[in-house]
C-alpha cells in the first residue's frame, strides 16, 4: 500500500513510526505547509517526497490511501480533494469539528466511491481492547453500569499548546476517546446530559467534565475527564475503567490490571502494554493503539469492508461531543443525534 501523511506535526510522528513499522505500507510522500516540519520528516524517516500543499501531492503522487494528521479546521477541504482523487482516506480526530460537516464528508466520500475511516484510537489500546472483550464475551453479564475515567493532571499544553486556546477543549480534545469507549463497551445512546469545570485559569475552555450516558441497552454510564487533577503517579495517559454486571464486576485499575470480581472472589489478569520499540513514556499505550488501529484498519481495507472506527461509526461518538457541550450550556438532558 502506498500512502502519504498530510499533516506532519507533534501527533503525526507516531503515526510516521506505526506505519514504518508496518511491512506492507509505504509512506511515499508528506505534506505540511509548514517547511521546517515537513523537512524534518523527510530527514528523520527518509520519505521520498515533501509538498506544501495536498493538492500537487494528489496530483503527483500514486496513492493507495492518504492519512491526514492536520488540525480539524484543515479536514473538509483535504477529505474532498482525496475523494476527489480516489484514494482512501484516515483522518485525526475530531473529525470536521460538528457531525453536520462530518455528515457532508461522509456522505461526499460515498458518492466518491472512497472508504473514509476516523483515526480514533484509544478503544484499540491493549488494556481497553481486553476490558471490551471481556464485556463482550459475557464474563459478566449484560452490564448495568460502567464509568470511564480519565483524570491526570498532565501538562498537555507543551506538546500541544493549541489546547489552552480553543473553546471547546477537554470533551472535544480527549473526551471524545473516553465517549468512543463508552460506545464501544455498551453501544449506542439514548440520553446524555453533562457538567463542565474549568479549573486552570490560563486556558480557554473546560478542563474538566462529567458527562452521563443511558445507553440503548439499558446501561447507565459515567464518562469523567481531567486535566485538573493531581496524583503521584500520574496516570497520564490511562482511561481506568468500571463496569458491574449482574454476574460480576469488572476492573480495569492504573496498575494496568484488569480484576474480574464475581460471588466466587476475584481473578486478575496483566494488562501491561509494552508498546513498540520506539514508543517513549509516557506515550507508550497511545503509541501501541496507533499501530493497532493502523493494523486493524490494513486488514479491514485488504477485506473490503469497514474499519470499526468508520466515518459512519465515528459521526455518533462526535454527536456525544456535541451533545455534551449542549447539555452543559444549557443544564438540559440530550437526546444524541445519530446515523441514519
Ligand atoms: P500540530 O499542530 O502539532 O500538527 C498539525 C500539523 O498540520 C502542523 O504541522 C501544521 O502545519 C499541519 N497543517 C495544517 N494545515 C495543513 C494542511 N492544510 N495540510 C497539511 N498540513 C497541515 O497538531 P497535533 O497535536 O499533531 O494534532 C493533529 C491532530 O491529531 C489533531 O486533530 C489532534 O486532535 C490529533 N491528535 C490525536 C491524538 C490521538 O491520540 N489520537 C493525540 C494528539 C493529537
Ligand atoms: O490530543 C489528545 C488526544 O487525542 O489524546 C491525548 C491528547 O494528546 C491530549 O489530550
Amino acid at each position: 500500500m502506498k500512502g502519504a501523511l498530510i499533516g506532519c506535526g507533534f501527533f503525526a510522528e507516531n503515526q510516521m513510526r506505526a506505519w514504518q513499522s508496518l511491512a506492507e505500507v509505504d509512506i511515499v510522500a508528506v505534506c505540511d505547509p509548514d517547511p521546517v516540519r515537513r523537512e524534518h520528516f523527510q530527514t528523520v524517516f527518509g520519505v521520498a517526497h515533501a509538498f506544501a500543499e495536498a493538492k500537487t501531492l494528489l496530483e503527483q503522487c500514486r496513492l493507495d490511501f492518504v492519512d491526514i494528521a492536520a488540525p480539524t479546521p484543515a479536514h473538509a477541504a483535504l477529505v474532498r480533494l482525496a475523494a476527489d482523487h480516489g484514494v482512501a482516506i484516515i483522518c485525526q480526530k475530531p473529525f470536521a469539528g460538528s457531525p453536520d460537516r462530518a455528515k457532508a464528508l461522509i456522505q461526499y466520500c460515498e458518492q466518491k466511491g472512497v472508504s473514509l475511516s476516523i483515526h480514533e484510537n484509544f478503544r484499540w489500546q491493549y488494556a481497553v481492547r481486553e476490558v471490551i472483550r471481556r464485556v463482550h464475551d459475557n464474563e459478566i453479564g449484560t452490564p448495568f453500569f460502567g464509568r470511564i475515567s480519565y483524570r491526570n493532571g498532565f501538562d498537555v499544553y507543551q506538546n500541544q499548546p493549541y489546547l489552552a486556546r480553543v473553546e471547546r477543549f477537554i470533551i472535544e480534545d480527549l473526551g471524545i476517546h473516553v465517549l468512543d469507549i463508552a460506545r464501544a463497551l455498551f453501544g449506542d445512546v439514548s440520553r446524555l446530559s453533562c457538567e463542565t469545570n474549568r479549573v486552570n485559569p490560563d486556558i480557554a475552555g473546560e478542563d474538566v467534565a462529567t458527562i452521563m450516558l443511558r445507553h440503548d441497552g439499558g446501561a447507565t454510564s459515567i464518562v469523567d475527564c481531567s486535566y485538573a487533577t493531581h496524583l503521584t503517579p500520574d496516570p497520564f495517559p490511562q482511561t481506568l475503567i468500571e463496569v458491574d454486571g449482574p454476574h460480576g464486576s469488572l476492573r480495569l485499575t492504573a496498575d494496568e490490571r484488569i480484576y474480574i470480581h464475581t460471588r466466587d472472589g476475584c481473578q486478575c489478569h496483566e494488562v501491561t502494554s509494552h508498546g513498540p520499540d520506539w514508543s517513549t513514556p509516557p506515550w507508550t499505550i497511545i503509541q501501541e493503539s496507533v499501530v493497532a488501529f493502523q493494523t486493524h484498519w490494513l486488514e479491514c481495507h485488504r477485506a473490503g469492508i469497514e474499519a470499526d472506527t468508520s466515518g459512519r461509526d465515528n459521526y455518533n461518538t462526535l454527536a456525544l461531543v456535541d451533545a455534551a457541550y449542549e447539555a452543559a450550556a444549557h443544564h438540559t438532558v440530550m437526546t444524541p443525534r445519530r446515523w441514519s
